[in-house]
């Protein structure tokens, strides 16, 4: 009797030991380990997101999965975001749609000039948009989130007060946004946002259309001294993460990622439409920028000049088969719904 309930008291001790060394070492001291990817510099908007979804990761599942993050194209460039992320050169990355736009037909249809007023409106329309469609393109990743930048405005290092002073003018775009300016007249260069300081330092080009927080984020206001109030078009983004990096995460933690889908949209609209409005306070404080408000007849044959580019588009991706109609009808009435309207 005595003898058994001590190998009992032996084996239960011998169950507890390996217990006691075996479970923290899955459950708690080793966290999976994830790369996330991005292309532009760490001040900028991306990488604030960035930071911001890391953090909120990490802590929502209590330190399960750690992140290391890369701004500045220091593991993926702004062009092999995709492919990269799909060849498993990073687990997570964030790219800029226009920089492809061929590939991201769907999505980049938000950038059709259909008055998306604000990057909160545009980040809550886009995501709902992929969420309806989900676009072949994502069919080998993982999708966590999408949001947009602010409408686009021109910034110059010459006064653009009309059409005249745009006609010919280098100006660097992307995507959507090219054909814009194309539109205008302008002379439109095609290059990502990473590439734009190096363009505008050596004289490639006179000046951008883009979201005006660059203005302050990259320092672009030291050169270009006028913007061009149009608040055109935004840029959609993404951020993607390889299937097999997201297939291996523990269900708990693939909750916490889809759950901050919307959040993560909703969060980085606002911090961009929020940053915009700082931007603009310190480029007219600290370099003095003239913001050029065009009249109201100039207005008019601005956005007069642009009433082709949806019809064309609804044209060229319909011949490709995609339901380019019901795509646009659904952006206009996702932009009411979330402006309130
Ligand atoms: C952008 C891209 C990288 C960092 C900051 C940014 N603000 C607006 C954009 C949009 C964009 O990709 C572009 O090419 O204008």
């Amino acid at each position: 009797m005595r003898q058994k309930s001590g190998r009992v008291i032996i084996g239960i001790f011998i169950v507890a030991f390996f217990a006691v060394i075996l479970m923290p070492a899955n459950a708690k001291s080793e966290p999976v380990k994830l790369s996330y990817a991005n292309f532009p510099p760490a001040p900028t908007f991306p990488c604030v997101q960035m930071e911001r979804w890391k953090k909120e990761v990490e802590k929502r599942t209590n330190g399960k999965v750690a992140i290391n993050t890369y701004p500045g194209g220091t593991l993926l460039g702004a062009k092999n975001m995709m492919d990269g992320v799909i060849a498993g050169q990073a687990d997570i990355g964030c790219l800029c749609m226009a920089y492809q736009p061929g590939r991201f037909v769907t999505t980049n249809a938000t950038s059709l000039p259909v008055g998306i007023p604000n990057a909160k409106v545009g980040s809550l329309v886009l995501w709902d948009l992929y969420k309806k469609y989900k676009p072949e393109a994502f069919a080998k990743v993982k999708v966590l989130t999408m949001f947009t930048t602010a409408p686009t405005n021109i910034m110059s290092k010459v006064p653009v007060r009309n059409l005249a002073d745009i006609k010919g003018l280098d100006l660097r775009a992307s995507g959507g946004a090219a054909q814009i300016l194309k539109a205008w007249g302008a002379n439109q260069v095609g290059m990502p946002m990473s590439a734009t300081p190096e363009a505008l330092q050596k004289g490639v080009v006179k000046g951008l259309f883009s979201s005006l927080e660059v203005m302050k984020d990259f320092k672009f206001a030291e050169t270009c001294r006028y913007v061009t109030v149009t608040d055109t078009v935004i840029y959609p983004f993404a951020v993607v993460m390889n299937i097999d990096s997201w297939n291996a995460l523990p269900k708990d933690v693939q909750k916490v990622m889809e759950d901050l889908g919307t959040e993560q949209a909703e969060w980085t609209g606002n911090y961009m439409d929020d940053h915009v409005e700082v931007a603009n306070a310190w480029s007219k404080k600290t370099h003095n920028v003239e913001f050029i408000n065009l009249s109201k007849e100039e207005k008019a044959e601005w956005t007069n000049k642009l009433k082709f580019i949806t019809d064309k588009w609804i044209q060229d991706a319909k011949t490709k088969g995609f339901p380019a109609k019901a795509i646009v009808k659904d952006i206009k009435a996702l932009t009411k719904k979330y402006s309130g309207k």
